[in-house]
């Protein structure tokens, strides 16, 4: 049998190997073919770990958090996966630094399997593929996936967005950084982490949120606590996770937010695929190319020309397409 096909890499999987795990990863983000067949099968097995995103700006300590968070949980008898959307995390002590190849590679630090992602490049698109690879990580058994990820951009915030359960992690001293927060981030934050709370000012960035939450009323989400954590010597942490277990375990986010995630994500990876399917059409025998020469020479404007492809394909399709 080819170890390399589809079936056998989720068969190897699915018994526990790491290598099989980090090739079926690759192959689904690099869309090779098959990988939807592969997802459809990876998709029955998943549905059992919880999604925790980490936010928050470049050097707040989301990767030394989300390490020790890591290590809390299977203290506890959890099984954990990470990914970072950003692949300079320096998740080993600075080893996956300047090493983009092993970057690309999963770890296994202490049973902890963590994946970085590049923002950019990636194929069905940033917040697809991590969704993806969280699915192929519960499929393999995880309990948690903790995706880090830098709060700015609509990608990233797309992807915190599909989390279950969001860490917005700030620090003292940032300046008007708790202000920035206002702009998208606030509002799907489930826990506040002041993080490096060893360093001054932490008290006032605590005192800074719980007044802006004080503020907001127009949110009918239960008030997210504000916490307080030094990550690197580990301070904070216990009760950081046991917040985190008990929100986890109370369905505050109800139905709605499921359904939402649910409908985000069928329009988006139906988008992509037809996406995909026009560029293949439109560039078949060269259509494309006479377009853009038609446009070039202004016979003709780039409107007229989406609306009759949009045309033709509508009708093409139409008596294809079942209703219901
Ligand atoms: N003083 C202090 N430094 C911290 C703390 N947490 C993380 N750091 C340090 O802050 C730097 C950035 O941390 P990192 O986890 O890479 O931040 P990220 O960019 O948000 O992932 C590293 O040098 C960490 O050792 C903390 O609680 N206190
Ligand atoms: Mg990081």
């Amino acid at each position: 049998m080819n170890t390399n096909s589809w079936s056998s890499l989720i068969e190897r999987m699915l018994a526990g190997n790491v290598r099989a795990l980090s090739r079926l990863v690759s192959r689904v983000e690099n869309r090779e073919p098959g990988w939807m067949e592969a997802m459809k099968q990876i998709y029955p097995l998943s549905g059992k770990a919880r999604l925790i995103g980490i936010t928050g700006s470049p050097g707040a300590g989301k990767s030394t958090l989300a390490n020790g968070i890591a290590r809390e949980l299977v203290a506890g008898g959890f099984k954990v996966g990470i990914i970072a959307v950003d692949p300079s995390s320096p998740f080993s002590g600075g080893s996956l630094l300047g090493d983009r190849l092993r970057m690309k590679d999963l770890w296994n630090l202490d049973g902890v399997f963590i994946r970085s992602m590049a923002t950019r490049g990636a194929l069905g698109g940033l917040n697809q593929s991590a969704r993806d690879v969280a699915k192929i990580l519960d499929a393999f058994g995880k309990d948690f996936v903790l995706i880090e990820t830098v709060g700015v951009g609509q990608d990233e915030v797309e992807v915190v967005r599909a989390a279950d359960l969001v860490l917005v992690v700030c620090v003292p001293g940032q300046g008007d950084g708790v202000q920035a927060l206002k702009a998208g981030i606030m509002e799907i934050a489930d826990i506040f982490v002041v993080n490096k709370a060893d360093r001054p000012g932490a008290e006032e960035v605590c005192l800074d949120i719980e007044s802006m939450l004080d503020l907001d009323q127009s949110s009918d989400k239960p008030k997210p606590p504000v916490l307080r954590t030094t990550a690197h010597t580990g301070e904070g942490l216990p009760e950081l996770v046991r917040t985190l277990l008990d929100l986890c375990s109370s369905p505050a986010k109800g139905r709605d937010w499921r359904k939402m995630r649910i409908r985000e994500e069928l329009i988006g990876l139906l988008g992509k695929e037809l996406i995909g399917l026009i560029r293949e059409e439109w560039e078949k025998d060269g259509v494309l190319e006479k377009a853009v020469r038609q446009i070039e020479k202004r016979e003709k404007d780039p409107y007229s020309l989406v609306e009759e492809r949009l045309s033709l394909w509508l009708n093409r399709d139409r008596g294809r397409i079942p209703r219901s």
